[in-house]
């Protein structure tokens, strides 16, 4: 099975980017965009695991070092690798250092696992759509600037999540396998 760590999004500013998506659909480009239920901030992509491994890799991310809650506020915009080679259209993350202590504390609770570790650094993301041509790219651009600073809102991270990706006809389908909290249970 296909697994990866992710933050979820909350159901308001969901909302804002599926209304954002709605409006970057109308230009004539050929991108295959994020359902709107499975946008998520990726915290470790774990690659295929057997589904023998799953409790162990349950297990580790259970007994991570306690870490604090994290704020997250959405804004900007971006390609990767870049604007001139655009596969990846993503919002921009803007946190405290909390969210790349908790990637690399992920990374370091895997690794006993045999889990790959990253060799690029963690670039905190959210994946609006992938690009499937460059065609009607700079109508997206216009279009993006149109929109100006893209502030989705902001939210404090209290817990995580274990997704399987699953492939589907039209993107891949990411249901939650197991719930993380981020900080202790009392409340803020
Ligand atoms: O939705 P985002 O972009 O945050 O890009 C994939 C997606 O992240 C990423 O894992 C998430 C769930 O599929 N991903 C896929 N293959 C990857 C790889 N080989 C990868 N991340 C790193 N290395």
């Amino acid at each position: 099975m296909r697994t990866f760590v992710a933050i979820d999004i909350p159901g308001e500013i969901r909302a804002r980017i599926q209304q954002l998506i709605s409006v970057l659909r109308r230009t004539p480009c050929d991108v295959r965009w994020s359902r709107p239920e499975g946008l998520h901030i990726t915290l470790k992509f774990l690659g295929e695991i057997p589904p023998e491994r799953l409790d162990a890799v349950k297990r580790a991310l259970e007994s991570l070092p306690p870490s604090e809650p994290i704020a997250i506020a959405i804004a900007g915009s971006g390609f990767f690798p870049n604007g001139r080679a655009p596969r990846v259209l993503w919002l921009g993350i803007q946190a405290g250092p909390e969210l790349a202590a908790l990637a690399a504390s992920i990374e370091r609770g895997l690794a006993p696992l045999g889990i790959p570790q990253e060799d690029r650094p963690y670039a905190p993301h959210l994946t609006l759509g992938r690009l499937r041509a460059a065609h009607g790219l700079s109508a997206l651009q216009e279009v993006l600037k149109q929109q100006g600073e893209l502030a989705m809102g902001s939210f404090t991270a209290r817990e995580f999540f274990l997704y399987e990706s699953q492939p589907a006809q039209d993107g891949s389908i990411y249901k939650k396998l197991a719930r993380f909290r981020i900080g202790s249970d009392a409340p803020a």
